[in-house]
This record gives C-alpha cells, sequence and structure tokens, in this order.
C-alpha cells in the first residue's frame, strides 16, 4: 500500500483538532487508559460517561476552575486548602520512574506471531506446537548507552525484545541486532555498561561509545573484540527498526514431554531486508530528527505497511554441540548458519500502535527467565547473571512487586498463585485462602500439576566450585576474523572507517594503541588502514590465549548481501518549487505508489507549491526541515526559477551535497543543474537518473531499489583516498 505521510498527517490533524467537543466520554478512544489504569473495577471510571464531561481531581471530585489556584483575594497569597492544586502539582512531581540502567530509549508495538512449522516433535511449548496458531506479542526496540531522551541513530547495539503472551504464560525473547555479546560472564556485566556509558566525572558523552573509557575497557578485554567487529560495522546504525535482524544471542534449550533436549538459537529475519545509513547521515539525522527510528515505525503501522519478522531457529543436539568448532555456552560466538541451518518457524507482525507510552513502552518488564515449559536456559554464565538481573531490576524500576499487574506485562492466561499484598496490587485474590495446600476451594485447589507445569532439563551436575572461564571460550578472534572477511569491500571500509573515527575520540594514545593491538590479531590491513587513519605506528599484536585461524566467510554476515529487493516502504523526497513540472510529479509520484513507497514534497514553504499546470501540492517539509539525510533517495525537480532561487539557499545545497556524499541515488530535472553547480557537485555519475519524460520516472524508481550508489563512496570520502 502507498504512503504519503503527509497525506495521513493532514487526515490526523484534521481528526485532532475537533471543532465541536467530541461525544465520546475521555478515553473512549484510547481502550487500555481509563479502565486499566483505574483498576479491575472501573467504578471511577463512570465519571467519564458524564455527558458534560467535567473534569475531576484524580479522586473524581468535579473541578470548577483548573486555570487558578486558591488565594486570598485576587492579588493574595496562595492557601495551603487549595487540594486541587496540591493534588495535580504532587503527582506531578512524581510522573517519573527510573529509566533503564540500559536499554534506557526505546519504542515499543503491539503485534501478532504465527507458527508456521511446528517444532511439537521436540518442544512441549504450546506457543511452538500448532501450525496458525497465533500468539500476542509485544516487542520493544531501544539503543544500549544513551538515557531516555538521546537520539535514535547513535552507534549502538539495537535491543530487540519481544514478549510473547502464550497460553502457558509469558514468554520473553530479549536479544540484538547482533548475534554475540561483548562478555562472556554476567560478572563483568556493570563493568561494560559504565564504560561505555557517560564518564561519571563529568557526565558526557552521551549515548555514544567514542570515549576514553569504553576502548580502555574493550582494549583489555580480548573476548569483547569479536562483538567490537559488529559494533564497529554499520549494523549499528540501522536505516530502521523494521531492517534490522534480531537474536536471542544464547543457546537456549527445547524440552519434549519426556524431558529430552534440543539445543536451539533464536533469529529474528526481516522481510524487508537488512539496511543501514552511512556514518556521516547518522551525524546529521539525529540533528535532523532525533526520533528518526520511532517516527518510522510508528508512521509504517499507522499507515497500514506492517513491518514482518521471520522467526528461524538454530536446531541442534548435545552430540552435535560437542563437535561445533566453538562452544554454544560462550555468548561472544556464533555458530555459522552454514554450519547450523536456519529453520524458519514462524513470522511476527507488528500491527498496532502503543497508545499510551508510558503505559506500554516504558513499563513494559522483560526478563530472559520468563519461559513456558518447554523452552529451558543452557548453561551460558551470561544468560544466568541475565535471569537474576532483570527481575531485579523491574523492582527498583517499576516500584514493587506487583508489575505483573500492568497491563503490558499481565499474561493473558489464567493466573492462578497465592501470591498477594505489596504496593500497587491491582488484582487482588478473593476468599479466606492465601495458601496451598488448602481445604478451602475445590480439592485445595489451584495446585500444582507435574503434567502442565515446567521442568527443567535434568543435567547432572558434578564439579568443584571455582571461579574459572573455560578453555573452549579462550579463542577471541577467529570469529571476529570471519566476521570482517565475511563483509563487502564498502562494509569493510566502513569499519575501518568507524574503528578511526571511535579510536580519534579517545585522548589516550596508550589505549589507542592497545586497540590497534588487537586489530592485529584480526585482520593485518584493518589494523594498517586504522593505524594509518590514526596517525601512529603499528604497535605490536595483543598477546592472543589462542591464534587466529582462519574459518569459511559467510554471505549472512553481511548487510548488503541481505539487503532489500525493493524500494517499498523506503521513502524518497521531492525537492519541488512553483512550476516544478506536473507531469514529473504525477509520473514520480505515480510509480512511487506503485511500488509501495513512502514519498514527501519538500519545498521552499510549507505552504506547498503551484505546479506548471496550476496544480497546488501541499509540502510536507519546509527545506531547511526536509534535509535529504531523512530519505532513501531523494528527486530534485525545480522549475528553472525556482533552481535559481534554490541556488542561493544554503538548505537546498547541503540537500543535494549530502544526497551526493551519501551515496544517494538522485534523480533531475534538466532544471536542477544550476542548483547541483551551486552545490558544488563535482560529477553528475551513474547515480544521477535524468527525468526527462514521465516514462523515466519508473526506471528511477527501479534504480532505487539498490541500497545506495556506492562507487561513488570511494571519490567523495577522503579516509579511503
Ligand atoms: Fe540486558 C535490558 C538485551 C546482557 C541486564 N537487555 C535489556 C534490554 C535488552 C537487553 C533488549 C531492554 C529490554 C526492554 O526493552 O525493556 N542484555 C541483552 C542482551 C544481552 C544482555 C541481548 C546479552 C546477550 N543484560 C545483559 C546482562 C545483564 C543485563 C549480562 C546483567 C547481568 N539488561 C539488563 C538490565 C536491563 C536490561 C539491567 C535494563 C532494563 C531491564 O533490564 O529491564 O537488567
Amino acid at each position: 500500500m502507498a504512503r504519503d505521510s503527509s497525506k495521513t498527517d493532514n487526515k490526523k490533524l484534521k481528526g485532532e483538532t475537533p471543532k465541536k467537543a467530541p461525544k465520546l466520554p475521555v478515553g473512549a478512544d484510547s481502550p487500555t487508559s481509563f479502565a486499566e489504569v483505574q483498576g479491575a473495577g472501573g467504578e471511577t471510571h463512570q465519571s467519564t460517561n458524564d455527558p458534560a464531561l467535567t473534569l475531576t481531581s484524580a479522586q473524581g471530585i468535579p473541578v470548577a476552575d483548573g486555570q487558578n489556584s486558591l488565594k486570598a483575594g485576587p492579588r493574595g497569597p496562595t492557601l495551603l486548602e487549595d487540594f486541587q492544586l496540591r493534588e495535580k502539582i504532587f503527582h506531578f512531581d512524581h510522573e517519573r520512574i527510573p529509566e533503564r540502567v540500559v536499554h534506557a530509549r526505546g519504542y515499543g508495538a503491539h503485534g501478532v506471531f504465527e507458527l508456521t512449522d511446528s517444532l511439537a516433535d521436540i518442544c512441549r511449548a504450546d506457543v511452538l506446537g500448532t501450525v496458525g496458531q497465533q500468539t500476542e506479542v509485544f516487542v520493544r526496540f531501544s539503543t544500549v548507552a544513551g538515557s531516555k531522551g538521546s537520539p535514535d541513530l547513535a552507534r549502538d547495539v539495537r535491543g530487540f525484545a519481544v514478549k510473547f503472551y502464550t497460553k502457558e504464560g509469558n514468554w520473553d525473547l530479549v536479544g540484538n541486532n547482533i548475534p554475540v555479546f561483548f562478555i562472556q560472564d554476567a560478572i563483568k556485566f556493570p563493568d561494560l555498561v559504565h564504560s561505555v556509558k557517560e564518564e561519571p566525572d563529568r557526565a558526557f558523552p552521551q549515548a555514544q561509545s567514542a570515549h576514553d573509557n569504553f576502548w580502555d575497557f574493550t582494549s583489555l578485554s580480548p573476548e569483547a573484540w569479536h562483538m567490537v567487529m559488529w559494533q564497529m560495522s554499520d549494523r549499528t546504525i540501522p536505516r530502521s527498526f523494521r531492517t534490522m535482524e534480531g537474536f536471542g544471542v544464547h543457546t537456549f534449550r527445547l524440552l519434549d514431554a519426556e524431558g529430552n533436549s534440543t539445543f536451539v538459537k533464536f533469529h529474528w529475519k526481516p522481510r524487508q531486508g537488512l539496511q543501514s545509513v552511512l556514518w556521516n547521515e547518522a551525524v546529521k539525522v539525529n540533528g535532523a530528527d532525533p526520533d528518526f527510528h520511532r517516527r518510522d515505525l510508528w508512521e509504517a503501522i499507522e499507515s497500514g505497511d506492517f513491518p514482518v519478522w521471520d522467526l528461524g531457529v538454530q536446531l541442534f543436539r548435545e552430540e552435535d554441540a560437542a563437535k561445533l568448532p566453538f562452544d554454544h555456552l560462550d555468548a561472544t560466538k556464533l555458530i555459522p548458519e552454514e554450519l547450523v541451518p536456519v529453520r524458519i518457524i514462524g513470522a511476527m507482525t507488528l500491527n498496532r500502535n502503543v497508545d499510551n507510552f508510558f503505559a506500554n513502552t516504558e513499563q513494559v518488564a522483560f526478563c530472559t527467565a520468563n519461559v513456558p515449559p518447554g523452552v529451558d536456559f543452557s548453561d551460558d554464565p551470561l544468560l544466568h547473571g541475565r535471569n537474576f538481573s532483570y527481575l531485579d531490576t523491574q523492582l527498583k524500576r517499576l516500584g514493587g512487586p506487583n508489575f505483573t499487574h500492568i497491563p503490558v506485562n499481565a499474561p493473558r492466561c489464567p493466573v492462578m498463585h497465592f501470591q498477594q499484598d505489596g504496593h500497587m496490587a491491582m488484582t487482588n485474590p478473593k476468599g479466606r485462602a492465601n495458601y496451598e495446600p488448602n481445604s478451602w476451594g475445590p480439592e485445595g485447589g489451584p495446585r500444582e500439576n507435574p503434567a502442565r507445569g515446567t521442568t527443567s532439563f535434568a543435567a547432572p551436575l558434578d564439579g568443584p566450585k571455582q571461579r574459572i572461564r573455560s578453555e573452549t571460550f579462550a579463542d577471541h578472534y577467529s570469529q571476529a576474523r570471519q566476521f570482517y572477511l565475511s563483509q563487502q569491500p564498502i562494509e569493510q571500509k566502513h569499519i575501518g572507517d568507524a574503528l578511526t573515527f571511535e579510536l580519534s575520540k579517545v585522548v589516550r594514545v596508550d589505549i589507542r594503541a592497545r586497540a590497534v593491538s588487537h586489530l592485529l590479531n584480526i585482520d593485518a590491513d584493518l589494523a594498517a588502514t586504522v593505524a594509518n587513519g590514526l596517525g601512529m605506528a603499528l604497535p605490536e599484536a595483543a598477546v592472543a590465549a589462542r591464534p587466529t585461524i582462519d574459518l569459511p566467510t559467510s554471505d549472512k554476515l553481511s548487510i548488503l548481501a541481505n539487503g532489500p529487493k525493493d524500494f517499498k516502504g523506503r521513502k524518497m523526497g521531492l525537492l519541488l518549487t512553483d512550476g516544478s513540472s506536473a507531469d514529473l510529479f504525477t509520473a514520480l509520484t505515480g510509480s512511487l505508489d506503485a511500488e509501495g513507497a513512502v514519498w514527501e514534497v519538500i519545498a521552499p514553504k510549507i505552504g506547498g507549491v503551484t505546479l506548471d499546470d496550476g496544480t497546488a501540492v501541499a509540502a510536507k517539509q519546509k527545506i531547511d526541515g526536509g534535509p535529504s539525510v531523512l530519505y532513501d533517495a531523494v528527486a530534485v525537480l525545480p522549475s528553472a526559477a525556482g533552481a535559481a532561487l534554490l541556488a542561493k539557499d544554503a538548505a537546498a545545497k547541503d540537500f543535494c551535497a549530502d544526497a551526493f556524499g551519501h551515496c544517494k541515488f538522485i534523480g533531475f530535472s534538466a532544471e536542477a543543474a544550476a542548483l547541483f553547480d551551486a552545490a558544488r557537485i563535482p560529477e553528475m555519475d551513474a547515480g544521477f537518473v535524468q527525468l526527462a519524460k514521465a516514462k523515466d520516472a519508473k526506471a528511477f524508481v527501479a534504480t532505487c531499489r539498490a541500497l545506495r550508489f556506492w562507487d561513488r563512496e570511494r571519490k567523495v570520502d577522503l579516509d579511503a583516498a
């Protein structure tokens, strides 16, 4: 379906500014709001049905004047008696809850998971058993290091947390968009996070790993370097949440009814294809639209262009695990898809935006320990630490043990237990028995049920208590090298650029050198490129616990090898002026609509433009509000007079120069030449497509299916010279 977001917004705008007060009760368009917030009884909710829609206090007391506090005389002091003022300010003062200690900035959506391939032969979990069964989900995407208000396009790992509301309780798959992690043991997690967050004395830099502390820590932690390679790749500057993969990271177990175990790793593969932006683009997007990712997801879902991810599993038995070249319990290693193929077993569609951010996205509480019967843990030491940490952090963040009563966290299946009371208890048991077994209810119930209940894999355990890292975790570089060599040349260049950029922000020269010493164990050329970029001599290679071995490369690790096949769901910016060609506009927007793409008009004035046939076209952005970094491709279609005007405008020149510098495909009318000259575009290369006749539009949209015109990058980037 075509999406012209300017139209969507206009419609919304009309809906949001009604001329007359709506007849519906407040909150009626938002089914989760009042009834849920005010409790199961919902009695106080009745006041909202008052046809007069009287404003009330939180106690339901009608308000006569909400604009003025109670004073002794018109200019007199405010009276303590004013309970209305006190209640309003008291509540406001307590609006914030602690932000997440990591993954504070996030964005969520509701959706549905449908199973397409049953795992019933190896797993007793209901959610993985019946083909066609649909399970409600809630997903929260996030960055890791930045605070709640940080920009979306920070270079960072993205969280990819999915809550499945199964018939057997909530299953949380709390993953990232990278299949490996920085550390092997949870005891190092606080140090890792402290090192990447802002430095404690000065409280900056915000949402960046480009500083001394992070590189100090990683350069002292060889195990981090596989993930560092992923982090320095374009995976950490995704174009959209919709164009990211997700990974459960750890090895989990699936258990059948007899308790037999199969190891499993979980993968989310976006049907939208993988896509990222360039670093220079990310820096500018953060200024132009810090909400770039959340806006993108919101708009896609609002317009009905629902993103879909396939759920894949890598399955292997204990005896296969022993033959793998790496320890499947080591979260810094992946299992290449060439060794254990990914079997697609279902699809997740995000189809509903939240109607209240706080209620859903902020209050959602994920925990790796939440698994239904049939899903179990492996002995990954990182996973065991997580199983403690998430529950613990929710107590602090959500204020007490009753956060499962919050609608977004509440299971959708019956909940039967004797836990009681505590802060903000919303669903309270009735009756006399609050223990089990008891003889009050039928058969003293509810009672445990060995047939339905969760069981653990009966792993025989034996071993001395010791603080030790397994020898099988010791090869820190071979998969880092495999990742690097699996990238296409332009992706390798980006990794070199990113490392050079980040280490250039590190002040201490010895930390820079120690970082490069690890690269020497990964790829000598990469190390040389980065050392050259930093203007330093090559150091000695870091001492490696195990020598790096050459592993086969894998296309699955590249973004470009797994990109989108079309321009669907992607966005083109159309720079128009008064007098722009109506024929070209109609042909181009028609082709974009046919492709299922989104387009926005950018114009000198937000009031829009008048085309050469007199048609008035609304603008979505004024030029300085719609820089080309916000678009996947651009069409520059001014009239001759318009081009002459724009040639004097810095924002219009930046629009063209950035589109060129970011290797975007650029459609243009002949009249645009004057603007390109003013923008000092050195060469109209093959990434430029002239739109002379209406039929050129279709060909231009087809050209844009490729992500970028990468041939240009080598010519526009000094680092590559
Ligand atoms: Fe974590 C949040 C993913 C290791 C402790 N983590 C959090 C979120 C995601 C991940 C997606 C955000 C959830 C949300 O949207 O609410 N974390 C991961 C992955 C890891 C990982 C993929 C490695 C494989 N995490 C990890 C370790 C620990 C934590 C080793 C602690 C020992 N993570 C937390 C936390 C957070 C969290 C402090 C902050 C907020 C929250 O849990 O609910 O407990």
